[in-house]
């Protein structure tokens, strides 16, 4: 087979990808639908042109995968390793053609052969490794640290089965099996070879001089796949290696000899269950063992593909925290303190506080959230059933812990600080504290609510350890890729420096008042506008007028992200045209998108609300293109990209102090969307950087929610006093929504009655008069629009490479190469 693609060196400058002829990639494709995808091109599918299409581009990325990984070896310089249970990476080949400066080649040969660029894309199913911000965090800083040639490798597990796909039956929500790995993906490598064992259960013995054996009565394989992540330009490709779990004995020959065909195959189906579905929820821990398996699972496998990585040029193990960093995010992984202690002290033979040192210098800590139900703890019970030897190491971490703070005499209390507590159950977010060099938070203000609240205690005893380090977006996706006529724009006024330097996009601050480029900037708004008008009206058949205010809340279902809170206010609105349809209305198209975890029954029945609404709300001839409502089924990455850049307004409406930092606030402004939101997460610091008068802040402050909390709200009160939100609330109970069913959503209303605990009726009076400020403002299309300009131009600053960069110098200790 002969795939070589003629380079044309000439065209490359130092330290940019050399570039491709658009002549050299038709071949190329060409050759690769034949001699891979074994078609021929009259008999090729659109998956098969995709597929082609796909390796093609892949093997520009090789190349430089190559180059970086023997850069790496040579370099010497420290890795950094990003642990995470969730890489919410979306489709990856407009991101790699982008990321290569090859779009203009792809897109000609593309032409040339006949098909549809955009629609290849399309063929490309969403790697939804990740249930939402977390997940998608991970992957903007793989990408992040591609760019800024950080040497580094992404762990997590490679799921048959990513998040569910969500579809709607009669307004309820309802989980799918999610597919991905249906039709072979052309990113990843399996790496049969690089296979490790992973342990469960079993018993532990010590032999009396000093050495311990743990007899596991389960062993399973975990198999790597690699998917190369290229950074921009190119410059530099770093690895996200995922594991699958694998029998060790493929099939049990006795059984099936004696004709037991289910019973033989069954340590395979134990094995394989293990990477088979991600879970699908992010703030309980349910399915528990098996959660506490896929954490050890990937965990394990990465810790020994670590070591030996380091083993292969060094020979010191003491030396580790020299070469190795390794990120913690959120707790999932944080078996690691026990386990990387475990190798250190059982396999090499390290004394425990020796191995606790070299632990607490390679690890740190991302914490992501503050909510108690969302901080993971182990039954002491399961997890000494599971995992004994780490229990072992647990307890003789938190006694030592112990012993050195008693010590210390600091006004802490040894409840608040102990890992193990009442000896049934282990604080995973304790464990990871004590065993990090650093713990961060994720914005100022959550990394502030850390060190007063949760984290207090451990504060005290290591005031140095609590970092703060906002998160970020990377820019290429989230605008370069998805919004090409702002991109053009851009390109255009300020030329390119921006894509890797985001906080250059600043200097186009200077043409908010520029009328020409305004006008261009509210026709690329447009444009996109038209776009999504056209994607709702294919994914749910209603017709949105696309000169409306486009208002968009997208994310994960969460009582505390108050979805509730907007469709209350669309009920009043709703209300509102009703009994005044000759005011002045400003045309709205109210847009929501958000998976609800499937046991999470409250979630599910408000996006069942949200769906009565939209219903009702669409089919009334009073209402008209005045509001439109639209909820989006099987909200995920791909369908973000096409939301984001036609958005006006931003719903980021949290109870203050409970949305940790918020990643979509940033994408969304970026793309010149206006926030509507509260002082929450990173709220607070787009709006120092925007300014007042260009975001809508409203309701409560995190120092008044727990104020009310801690004196005890009525809601009651409120309620009775508030006639546009007594309306809309009882408009909800009388069946206006549900005509089939009144009493459906008695128990929304009634949690908004007698608790109230996210604060939804508190909020709402603010809330839905800075909606009204809203309707007016943005009939003045120029000011809107100079707003808008100046939303993308301030918030450079939310670029994941000036995160990476944060974390390199405050967490890793490593320097970047770009
Ligand atoms: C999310 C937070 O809810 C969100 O505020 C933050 O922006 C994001 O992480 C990235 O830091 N958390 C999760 O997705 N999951 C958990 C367990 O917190």
């Amino acid at each position: 087979m002969n795939d070589t693609i003629r380079i044309d060196e000439a065209a490359g400058s130092a330290g940019q990808a050399p570039a491709l002829t658009a002549e050299a990639f038709r071949e190329a494709v060409r050759a690769k639908l034949k001699y891979a995808v074994g078609k021929d091109p009259s008999r090729a599918t659109a998956k098969d042109w995709s597929m082609a299409l796909s390796l093609a581009v892949r093997d520009q990325v090789v190349e430089r995968w190559f180059e970086s990984t023997k850069a790496s070896h040579a370099g010497q310089k420290k890795h950094v390793y990003y642990l995470s249970m969730e890489f919410l990476i979306g489709r990856l080949l407009n991101d790699a053609v982008c990321n290569l400066g090859i779009e203009a080649q792809v897109r000609t040969a593309c032409a040339e052969l006949g098909i549809d660029y955009q629609a290849q894309l399309e063929q490309e199913s969403d790697a939804a490794l990740g249930n939402g911000g977390l997940g998608r965090l991970a992957a903007c800083f793989m990408d992040s640290m591609s760019t800024l040639g950080i040497p580094a490798h992404g762990y997590g597990i490679r799921y048959d089965h990513g998040l569910f796909r969500q579809r709607f039956h009669d307004g309820w929500q309802v989980e799918e099996p999610e597919d991905w790995l249906v039709s072979s993906r052309a990113w990843e490598f399996e790496r049969a070879e690089m296979a490790y064992l992973v342990k469960f259960g079993g018993q532990i013995s010590f032999d009396g001089h000093g050495a311990t054996y743990w007899r596991a009565d389960e062993t399973v394989k975990a198999v790597a796949y690699d998917t190369p992540i290229a950074g921009w330009k190119g410059r530099h490709v770093n690895t996200l290696r995922l594991w699958a779990s694998r029998p060790v004995e493929v099939l049990d020959l006795g059984r099936f000899n004696h004709g037991d065909y289910m019973s033989a195959a069954e340590k395979t189906i134990r094995a394989e269950t293990i990477s088979r579905v991600l879970y699908p929820d992010d703030t309980t821990a349910e399915g528990k063992e098996l959660r506490l398996k896929q954490e050890y699972f990937f965990t394990s496998a990465s810790l020994q593909d670590i070591l030996r990585r380091y083993l292969e040029d060094n020979d010191d193990i003491r030396k580790l925290p020299e070469q190795v960093a390794i990120q913690m995010n959120d707790t999932h992984p944080a078996i690691a303190v026990a386990e990387l202690m475990r190798i250190l002290a059982d396999d090499y033979r390290l004394t425990f506080p020796e191995a606790f040192e070299i632990t607490r210098q390679c690890l740190s800590y991302t914490n992501h959230t503050l909510m108690p139900e969302a901080l993971e703890r182990w039954n002491t019970n399961l997890f000494r059933k599971v995992l004994p030897r780490h229990m072992q190491i647990i307890e003789w971490i938190d006694y030592h812990h112990l012993a050195e703070v008693q010590g210390r005499n600091l006004p802490v209390s040894l409840d608040n600080i102990r890992i193990i507590e009442w000896g049934s159950e282990i604080k995973m977010g304790s464990l990871a504290f004590v065993g990090s060099r650093r713990v961060n938070g994720v914005s100022a203000l959550h990394t502030e609510l850390m060190k007063q609240t949760v984290f207090k205690d451990y504060h005290l005893l290591y005031p140095d350890r609590i970092v703060n380090e906002t998160n970020g977006i990377t820019p290429r996706r989230w605008l370069y890729e998805c919004n090409p006529g702002l991109r053009a724009l851009l390109l255009e006024a300020i030329g390119d420096g921006w894509v890797d330097n985001l906080e250059k996009i600043e200097d186009a601050a200077k043409f908010a008042t520029d009328a020409s480029f305004r006008d261009k900037f509210a026709a690329a708004k447009q444009a996109n506008k038209v776009r999504l008008a056209a994607e709702i009206e294919r994914r749910i058949g209603l017709r949105v007028d696309p000169t409306a205010l486009f208002d968009v809340q997208i994310k994960r279902m969460h009582e505390y992200k108050r979805q509730l809170l907007n469709v209350l206010e669309t009920i009043a609105l709703y209300q509102a045209i009703r009994r005044g349809p000759g005011a002045e209305w400003t045309p709205r198209v109210k847009i929501f998108g958000g998976k609800a975890a499937p046991g999470y029954q409250i979630a599910k029945r408000i996006i069942k609300l949200a769906n009565d609404v939209a219903r009702v709300v669409n089919n009334d001839p009073i209402i008209g293109d005045r509001l439109k409502v639209a909820v989006l089924p099987n909200y995920n990455v791909s369908l973000a990209e096409v939301i984001i850049p036609a958005a006006d307004l931003s719903e980021q409406i949290s109870t203050a102090g409970m949305e940790a930092s918020g990643t979509g606030n940033m994408k969304l402004a970026l793309n010149g969307a206006l926030t509507i939101g509260t002082l929450d997460g990173a709220n607070v610091e787009i709006a120092e950087r925007v300014g007042p008068d260009n975001i809508y802040i409203f309701g409560l402050t995190a120092d008044d929610v727990a104020g009310l909390r801690q004196r005890g709200y009525n809601p009651n009160a409120t309620i009775d006093s508030d006639p546009t939100l007594k309306g809309a609330i009882d408009a909800m109970v009388n069946g206006t929504f549900s005509p089939d069913d009144h009493g459906r959503f008695n128990e929304v209303a009634d949690r908004l009655w007698h608790t109230d605990w996210f604060l939804v009726t508190a909020d709402f009076q603010s809330y839905f008069q800075t909606q009204r400020t809203v309707d007016v403002d943005y009939r003045d299309k120029t000011r809107w629009t100079e707003r808008s300009i100046l939303n993308t131009t301030k918030v450079g600053w939310f670029s994941s490479d000036r995160t990476i960069r944060g974390y390199s110098k405050d967490v890793w200790g490593v320097e970047p190469n770009f």
